[in-house]
C-alpha cells in the first residue's frame, strides 16, 4: 500500500519523514518514482495527474492545497473522492499574509514606498483600524479565519458567501442579492473564494464601481478571479487606490505585464499561504483512517459545486 506524493520536493522530504514516523505501514513514494502502480492507494498532489486509470487500486486523491481548480474533476473516477487541504498551517499562514496586506494598505505603505523613492518626508493621517472596514469575499476555511483574525486586530470586518454564515463580530452577507450592500461598505476587499464558473472574472469593473471610492483590493484567491485590465483602469481613475496581488493568470505574469510596474500595486509570487506538513499530516492520516473505517472525510470536494 503506497501514498504517492507529487509536489514541491523540499516539502516532500518533510512529508516523507513524517509518514515514516507516523504511518510506516504506508510506503511513501515521491513522483516519478512511484513503484508498483497496483500498490498506489493514495495520491497527494498539487498538480493534476493524467491517466489515473493506471492506478487500479487508487482510493483517494488528496489535493495538497486548499484550491482544486487546477484539477479536471471529470477526469477523476467518480468512486475516487478528491479531498482538498483543510489544516491549521494553511489557515495560520493565510491569516498572517492578509493581516500584512491589510495593515500595509491601512497604514499607507504604498504611498510611503513611493515617497521613499523620491526622498519625500511627508506624514499621512493615521486612523484607527476600527474605522477601516474590510470585506472578505468567501467565508470558508480561510475567509472565516481571516475575518476573525482581522477583528482581533481591531478592524471592522464583513464577509460574503454563497450560503449564510454566522461569525462572531463579523457582519455576514450571502448570495447575489446582498452583494451590492456588502460591496458598498468594503474599504478593503479581500478575495478568498475558490475559482469556479460562477466566480471567474468576479473582480471586474462592475464590482469595482460598487466599492467606496478609493477602496483597495487584495487578491489571494486565484488569478482568473481578476480582470486585470479593469483593475488597471480602476487604479488609474482613482476608483481604487491600491492592490496587493498574490495570484495571477498566468503565473508568473509576463515580464512586460503593466501590473508589475504599476506604482500602486504590490506583488507576491503566490505565497500567501502554504500547507505545512507538520500539521497537515494529522489531517491526511485522520482522513485515511476515516476512509478505511467508512466514515466521512474532512474536505471532500463537491463536484457539482466545484469546490
Ligand atoms: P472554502 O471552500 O472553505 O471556502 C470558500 C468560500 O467561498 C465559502 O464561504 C463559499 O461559500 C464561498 N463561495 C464559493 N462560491 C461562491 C459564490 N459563487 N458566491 C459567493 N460565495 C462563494 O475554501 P478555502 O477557504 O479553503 O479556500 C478559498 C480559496 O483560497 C481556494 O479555493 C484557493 O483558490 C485560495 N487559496 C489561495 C492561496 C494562496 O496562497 N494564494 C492558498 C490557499 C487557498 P459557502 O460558505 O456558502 O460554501
Ligand atoms: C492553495 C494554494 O490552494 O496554495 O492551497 O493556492
Amino acid at each position: 500500500m503506497s501514498f504517492v506524493y507529487n509536489a514541491d520536493p523540499e516539502r516532500g522530504r518533510e512529508w516523507q519523514r513524517l509518514f515514516e514516523l507516523r504511518a510506516p505501514e504506508i510506503a511513501f513514494r515521491v513522483w516519478p518514482d512511484i513503484g508498483s502502480e497496483e500498490e498506489v492507494r493514495y495520491l497527494g498532489t498539487w498538480a493534476p495527474i493524467e491517466d489515473l486509470a493506471r492506478f487500479p487500486n487508487l482510493e483517494v486523491v488528496f489535493s495538497l492545497g486548499a484550491g482544486v481548480d487546477q484539477f479536471d474533476l471529470g477526469s477523476i473516477p467518480s468512486h475516487v473522492p478528491l479531498v482538498r487541504m483543510q489544516e491549521p498551517g494553511i489557515v495560520a499562514t493565510m491569516q498572517e499574509y492578509v493581516a500584512m496586506a491589510v495593515l500595509a494598505l491601512h497604514r499607507n505603505l504604498v504611498d510611503y514606498i513611493a515617497q521613499q523613492r523620491s526622498a519625500t518626508w511627508q506624514a499621512l493621517r493615521v486612523r484607527p483600524a476600527a474605522q477601516c472596514r474590510v470585506g472578505i469575499l468567501g467565508l470558508g476555511q480561510l475567509g472565516a479565519a481571516v475575518a476573525q483574525h482581522l477583528t482581533g486586530l481591531g478592524f471592522a470586518c464583513q464577509g460574503w458567501s454563497r450560503t449564510r454564515r454566522q461569525l462572531q463580530d463579523v457582519a455576514c452577507f450571502a448570495g447575489d442579492d446582498e452583494l451590492p450592500r456588502f460591496l458598498s461598505t468594503s474599504q478593503v476587499l479581500v478575495c478568498l473564494m475558490p475559482l469556479t464558473a460562477e466566480t471567474r472574472g468576479i473582480l471586474n469593473a462592475t464590482l469595482f464601481e460598487q466599492l467606496p471610492r478609493g477602496a483597495s483590493l487584495i487578491n489571494v484567491g486565484r488569478g482568473p478571479h481578476l480582470v486585470a485590465a479593469d483593475l488597471l483602469a480602476a487604479l488609474d481613475s482613482g476608483q481604487l487606490s491600491a492592490a496587493v496581488l498574490d495570484v495571477f493568470d498566468p503565473e508568473p505574469p509576463p515580464v512586460d505585464h503593466p501590473l508589475w510596474h504599476h506604482p500602486r500595486v504590490l506583488i507576491t509570487p503566490h505565497i500567501a499561504s502554504m500547507t505545512q506538513p507538520e500539521s497537515a499530516i494529522e489531517r491526511v492520516l485522520d482522513n485515511i483512517a476515516r476512509h478505511r473505517e467508512g466514515r466521512e472525510m474532512v474536505g471532500v470536494v463537491d463536484r457539482q459545486r466545484g469546490y
